[in-house]
């Protein structure tokens, strides 16, 4: 993997640049879909493609459980299992330990799962992120991290950060030497704990020399203000190397990217397009709103009048509610597609903006016309 840092924002630190992989390039600050089991859910890969993705994220703890790290590397590759012709980046597992707390086992060694598909216990160590990461042909490898949620007490918040960092050393010394790993800095609302957890990655070397190739911002998105992430975020941003690309891990909603991007953020991932628009919800430049509401019942104009993706080239507000009333599965595949646009649009318009030095004044103006939610 090679990052370009290509042109910093004169009056931000908002920044483009651009990554390339074995399995092609694409564009930063870019917002990678989510493919937890390895489809975005109701699309093609060409209609995700279509969308404006450059990059997909994975998740490896699910993939490796099912179908498992053999079908894919004889598949040549998780790109290619999915016949998505891009770079993929792979969530570790580290987000599983959190989500499914209550069956988990934290040992030195690794983690014990109970797994969710047939109930057997499962051991997953840094290593084996690695090695199963690689067997996979993922481009961008998530470590293994240990993620509690912010409200936890300091000393289980200290112990899963410095866990956290024991076990990045241990997946840095098992790096291949081609392949991208990205370290990830925990430490929960703390400012210190935050600034050790990014300074000690910055500057960690595995065995023969490794380094991680970009830094994972997480523990953030699970109940803290939107006041308090951002300055998390500004105070990690300050610790980190310029020249690596940064990813903040599961965030968020369009406003969230826009300040994320105007501290210096390059990637980005979260649900809320996919997740919400198969449930409903519909992203445009005016706000928020929900399809299912009577009052879409007659109205003929499409999701978004400054849309042009193929949910708002051919179908009407009203079309679309009469779908998800009636629980067609094409409801939830135009809302995917259209919502996919908007946040992907949303980024490349973000870079364009930095590259003309006018990003901070129109994201400004952009977060203002999001407060005027539809809803
Ligand atoms: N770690 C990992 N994945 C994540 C996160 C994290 O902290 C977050 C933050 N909520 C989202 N996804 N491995
Ligand atoms: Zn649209």
């Amino acid at each position: 993997m090679k990052f370009h840092l290509e042109k910093a924002n004169p009056s931000s630190k908002a920044r483009t640049g651009c990554i390339d992989t074995n399995n092609g390039s694409f564009e930063t600050p870019a917002f990678m879909p989510v493919a937890t089991r390895g489809t975005i859910r109701g699309l093609t890969a060409g209609q995700v493609r279509e969308a404006g993705a450059g990059i997909l994220l994975v998740n490896l703890f699910h993939l490796w459980l099912r179908p498992g790290e053999k079908i894919i590397r004889e598949a040549g590759g998780i790109s290619s299992f999915m016949g998505w012709n891009g770079p993929v980046l792979a969530d570790s597992g580290g987000y599983q330990i959190y989500s499914l707390s209550g069956s988990v086992k934290i040992r030195e060694e690794g983690a014990f799962f109970q797994s969710p598909y047939d109930g057997r216990k499962v051991f997953l160590s840094p290593e084996d992120v690695v090695s199963v990461g690689s067997g996979m042909g993922i481009d961008l490898i998530m470590v293994l991290d240990h993620l509690v949620s912010p409200d936890s007490p300091p000393d289980v918040l200290r112990e899963a950060r410095d866990r956290t960092l024991r076990w990045a050393r241990r997946s840095l010394d098992v790096a291949p030497p081609d392949g991208a790993l990205f370290g990830i800095v925990q430490g929960g609302c703390d400012t210190d704990a935050r600034k050790w957890s990014a300074e000690t990655l910055s500057f960690m070397t595995g065995r023969e020399g490794q380094t991680f190739s970009g830094f994972g911002i997480g523990g953030l998105g699970i109940g803290e203000s939107f006041e308090v992430r951002n300055r998390i975020v500004g105070e990690t941003l300050d610790v980190l190397p310029r020249e690596k690309p940064r990813y903040l891990m599961g965030i968020g909603y369009p406003e969230d990217l826009l300040a994320g991007i105007a501290q210096g953020v390059d990637l980005f991932d979260c649900v809320l397009p996919t997740r919400n628009g198969r449930n409903g919800m519909v992203f445009t430049s005016k706000g928020r709103l929900l399809i299912r509401n009577a009052r879409f019942q007659e109205e003929d104009s499409p999701l978004d009048d400054g849309c042009s993706c193929a949910a708002c080239k051919s179908y009407s507000r009203a079309y679309i509610h009469h779908l998800f009333r009636n629980g067609e599965m094409l409801g939830p595949i135009l809302n995917t597609i259209h919502n996919l646009t908007y946040y992907l649009d949303l980024m490349q318009q973000s870079r364009i903006e930095i590259r003309q030095g006018t990003f901070n004044a129109w994201a400004q103006q952009k977060m203002d016309s999001l407060q005027q939610t539809e809803r």
